[in-house]
């Protein structure tokens, strides 16, 4: 976590100048006086490794593809013209200027952003045409995550871990949850970390409404989490107190109150927030269907009872688009979501709140959250690159500077103002983004469970084991052509 590392580098600094100013060995005032070191803290960032290198002013051309568009994340994760005021775009303008001196390149962006809407494989496309063609088009790619995945196994990228120079992804600015969870065979064919946001955006959390919970003069969230108490059953407790006919109609719609309101997603968000995974790589190196446990049976069944009530939980049954506007109106308690959303609400009056997703019960020991498969892009390396030393050595460098200018921008951005308003958000946002699951399952869409757990809540149908034995097949069938496909690139 890039956040809390320079909050340790901080303290850190401050301890190192306060024992060298209490120390008696040194002799000599002047000395003291003039000496950097007694004023500024000690110098504590991290560096790359890269050798220095001058790549003699060749242009890196990053492809971006994904499902977002740019309108809908205002996220530019490698495109940022002039500074502005903005802290993402001034934090990418000046880490891009670092490496471009550096190394003396021009990192260039190529924006595909929101063509491959839906999986279509657009974006993937693209990727394929440039390698078959080896017309060198592409350094390197942030690609969305459906599309990614189908270019690994069809052998179109580069292992970063043993194929791209320079690349050393134990370093803390690569994410190192995604080194656990996204190896194949023992090889990355992707990752992300604090090179781009977008990952960040799409984590799973849960908005809360301090005005509702003052109302009704409920527990503070925030302690339930730190006392490890923020469970399904506490959840479904609280949201189940909020449940009014506002304008006694009789009916319940958008102009009701609630004590939750839905996205979808969420029931992809459930099965990873109780532990489990869509798929999971087995002790032979295969990817494996691990859907249907009891343990997730049963968070789904339980998370359903809550969902699948009209006069709690708004939702697409209501209606699909009105959800953004109750929760800034103070007509929800709980919103489920995933954090880009908190941009939504600069404008928003009332105070809210960010917090995980809850866990199967107090026994389990951490929080989980889920990497948005539809919406997350990461970074990859075409098969056919124009000077993969130049490719390593630029990735690199801007993933080790985007700790100290990219991250903190975030943080800042999702945190400061008329958007998440308080210290315990920050504390929130640090156990949400250091507790995600990349669900090799839902990133490979895997016998199309992710769509068919959704299609359950879609269709008002709870009957989620039926459902898994139904596309177990087609599960299978999936599975064996991608471990087969992984198996014949050794
Ligand atoms: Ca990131
Ligand atoms: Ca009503």
């Amino acid at each position: 976590m890039g956040r809390k590392q320079l909050t340790a580098a901080a303290l850190l600094g401050t301890a190192a100048c306060g024992s060298s100013g209490d120390s008696t060995t040194v002799t000599d005032a002047a000395e003291q006086t003039t000496a950097p070191a007694e004023t500024e803290p000690v110098e504590t960032r991290l560096y790359d490794a890269v050798p220095e290198a001058d790549f003699g002013g060749k242009t890196f051309d990053i492809l971006t593809a994904g499902n977002w568009n740019n309108e809908w994340t205002e996220i530019y994760d490698f495109q940022a013209e002039e500074e502005n005021g903005e802290p993402i775009n001034d934090a990418v303008f000046k880490r891009n200027l670092a490496v471009e001196e550096r190394f003396n390149v021009e990192i260039v962006e190529i924006n595909h952003m929101g063509n491959d809407k839906g999986g279509t494989g657009k974006g993937a496309k693209f990727i394929e045409k440039s390698v078959m063609a080896s017309d060198l088009a592409y350094d390197a790619s942030l690609m969305g995550a459906y599309d990614v995945s189908t270019l690994s196994y069809n052998n179109y990228l580069l292992d970063l871990a043993s194929e791209v120079p320079h690349i050393d992804l134990t370093r803390p600015w690569w994410d190192q949850k995604a080194n656990s969870d996204l190896p194949m065979k023992g090889r990355m064919y992707y990752t992300t970390g604090d090179i781009s946001t977008i990952d960040n955006d799409c984590t799973f959390c849960i908005l809360f409404n301090k005005n509702l919970l003052g109302t009704y003069d409920m527990e503070d969230p925030y302690q339930l989490v730190r006392d490890g108490k923020w469970t399904l059953d506490k959840f479904i407790e609280m949201a189940s107190q909020v449940s009014q006919d506002m304008n006694g109609d009789s009916k319940y719609d958008e102009n009701d109150l609630y004590g939750f309101c839905i996205w979808q997603d969420s029931m992809m968000g459930m099965v990873n927030a109780a532990g489990e995974k869509f798929c999971t790589v087995n002790e032979q190196g295969d990817l494996e269907l691990t859907l249907n446990t009891e343990r997730t049976q049963n968070m789904i069944e339980r998370y359903m009872e809550l969902a699948f009530d009209r006069t709690i939980s708004f939702s697409i049954f209501h209606s699909g688009d009105l959800i953004e506007t109750m929760f800034a109106n103070d007509q929800v308690l709980f919103y489920s979501r995933y954090l880009c959303i908190i941009k939504k609400y600069r404008d928003m009056d009332t105070d809210f709140g960010v917090l995980p997703y809850p866990k199967f019960d107090e026994a389990q020991k951490e929080y989980y959250h889920t990497v948005a498969p539809y919406g997350c892009s990461f970074i990859c390396v075409p098969a056919v690159v124009e000077d993969v030393e130049m490719t390593g050595s630029v990735l690199e460098a801007m993933a080790c500077e985007s700790m100290y200018t990219v991250t903190p921008a975030y943080y800042d951005i999702t945190l400061e103002g008329k958007q998440l308003r308080d210290d315990e958000s920050a504390e929130m946002l640090d156990i949400i983004l250091g507790s995600r699951v990349f669900d090799l399952g839902q990133f490979y869409q895997v016998g199309t469970l992710n769509e068919q757990i959704m299609n359950l809540f879609r269709n008002n149908k709870k009957e989620f084991v039926s459902m898994c034995e139904k596309f177990a097949k087609k599960a299978t069938n999936d599975l064996a052509k991608i471990n087969e496909a992984f198996d014949a690139m050794e």
